[in-house]
């Protein structure tokens, strides 16, 4: 049994109408769920638009260059045998086909029933937005993106010919071609971000069936996104891990004691939103932590800003929403919004924007375990900080009343993964000891 399916744009958040810049898809071509389909863009902010079903796509109705909106029809999906026809409850993202038109059964079966299948909506985007074209970033689709990942090529330094600068899928052919014609006839080689050729061995392939049973889990929209960016992040930028500890005794029990306002009005003041106050303390003490290296990799971009990401733990992968302005922030107002953009986060309602901008991330693994790890830096920013779960340990006492003897102190571990070109080990190890300082007497983020 099959159904046309029309497959119209998804709510895409505030903006009115969008640009088609992409048409990824033909007539004829087989499409899995989640594929995406066209490519829009706003000002600032491009997005793909996946398949809500798994088809072939009967024809087009959308060309380049095209404005559109919530509601305007891409295509027509022929859906593959099996496949419900994606409903769209009201708001949801794809809509639901308004015809349905059944395809006699090749064999006598049970009507499906038009279930309501799972939507997906316009992906919540993870680590780095799809959608973010910041100054110092090439201006390319999040496919051209991925295109140029594959070859290997820098899109920072692909000319690009298409409107605004844009740099299309024939700028990243044409840039690969005249490296390709320049270089030396040798074993193949793949070029990596800095330009560094690496010569690997080939992926090995495994019938891991012959092994055991397996099951296939495909790997789900965030997750696919989140990992090349993680990929890139890791193979691009030196990344090494200052690890260290605070004695938080003093915060934990002035949190536990400051608690009962932020329940009364249905939020938890979690020590994550304190730890946002005292890193901006040590981002102000070291602007070089709150940076991103321009485009050219000559100047550093010092922000004056502080927007604080925060990686969320999601049923379908990672998500670093930001908190703006974090340090004109209370901390019950960021241990409020802490709370909301999880939330979102969960709930899958983030939006690009609400992912994009960040200037100094922290992953926190608090809640759940770990004595520490290597968190890694979420690009454009240079510096991640890592937290794990607090434990009361022994600390042998210096100088102090209880000097020469060991005390149970609360130990909160901190793990700072930063960008070896921008930041040295030495300024890291005295930014988490300054950061461990300002979480053992919160005080000092007044000053
Ligand atoms: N030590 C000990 N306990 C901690 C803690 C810490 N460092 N951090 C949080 N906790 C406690 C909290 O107090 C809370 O306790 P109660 O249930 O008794 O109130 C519990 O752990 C759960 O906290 P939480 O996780 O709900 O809240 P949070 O503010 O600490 O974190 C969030 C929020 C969104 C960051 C978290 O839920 C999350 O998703 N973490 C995972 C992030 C992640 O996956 N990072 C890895 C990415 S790889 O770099």
């Amino acid at each position: 049994m099959s159904s046309i399916t029309e497959v119209k744009v998804p709510d895409i958040g505030d903006f009115k109408e969008v640009d088609v810049i992409e048409i990824l898809v033909k007539p004829g071509d087989l499409v899995a769920k989640e594929t995406s389909l066209i490519t829009v863009e706003s000002d600032k902010a491009t997005m793909e638009i996946p398949s809500p079903v798994a088809g072939v796509v009967k024809e087009l109705r959308v060309k380049l260059g095209d404005k559109v909106a919530e509601g305007s029809m891409i295509l027509l999906l022929e859906a593959s045998e099996g496949e419900a026809p994606a409903q769209s409850p009201k708001g949801a993202g794809i809509s639901a086909p308004s015809t349905s038109v059944s395809k006699p059964a090749a064999a006598p079966a049970p009507a499906p029933e038009p279930a309501a299948v799972p939507i997906p909506k316009p992906a919540p985007v993870p680590i780095e937005p799809v959608a973010e074209v910041p100054a110092f970033k090439p201006h390319a689709s999040p496919s051209v993106r991925k295109f140029a990942r594959e070859l290997g090529a820098d899109l920072a330094k692909v000319q690009g010919s298409g409107p605004k600068g844009r740099i299309t899928q024939e700028d990243v052919q044409a840039f690969v071609k005249g490296i390709m014609t320049q270089a030396p006839a040798r074993a193949p080689a793949a070029a990596a971000p800095g330009g560094v050729p690496f010569n690997l061995p080939e992926w090995p392939q495994v019938d891991f069936a012959k092994f055991g049973p397996v099951e296939l889990k495909p790997l789900s929209r965030i997750r696919k996104l989140s990992g090349a960016n993680l990929h890139r992040n890791w193979i691009s930028i030196p990344h090494v891990t200052q690890f260290d500890e605070a004695d938080i005794t003093e915060l934990e029990a002035f949190r536990k004691e400051s608690s009962a306002a932020s329940e009364k009005q249905g939020f938890k003041l979690t020590m994550l939103a304190f730890l946002i106050k005292a890193c901006i303390t040590a981002l102000r003490q070291h602007p070089e932590f709150n940076a991103s290296l321009d485009r050219g990799g000559e100047n550093l971009v010092l922000k004056k800003y502080f927007h604080i990401g925060v990686a969320v733990d999601t049923p379908d992968g990672l998500v670093v929403p930001v908190i703006r302005d974090a340090d004109r922030k209370g901390v019950y107002d960021l241990a409020r919004e802490l709370a909301e953009v999880s939330k979102l986060a969960r709930d899958r309602k983030l939006k690009p924007g609400d992912m994009q901008g960040g200037t100094f991330s922290i992953s926190s693994l608090g809640g759940i375990g770990g004595t520490a790890f290597t968190p890694i830096i979420n690009a454009p920013e240079v510096a991640i900080l890592g937290v794990s779960r607090s434990a009361m340990r022994p600390v042998w006492v210096v100088g102090k009343g209880e000097a020469g003897q060991f005390v149970p102190r609360l130990m909160l571990p901190l793990s700072l993964s930063y960008d070896h070109r921008v930041i040295d080990g030495a300024a890291a190890a005295r930014f988490t000891s300054y950061l461990a300082s300002v979480l053992s007497d919160i005080r000092r983020s007044l000053l």
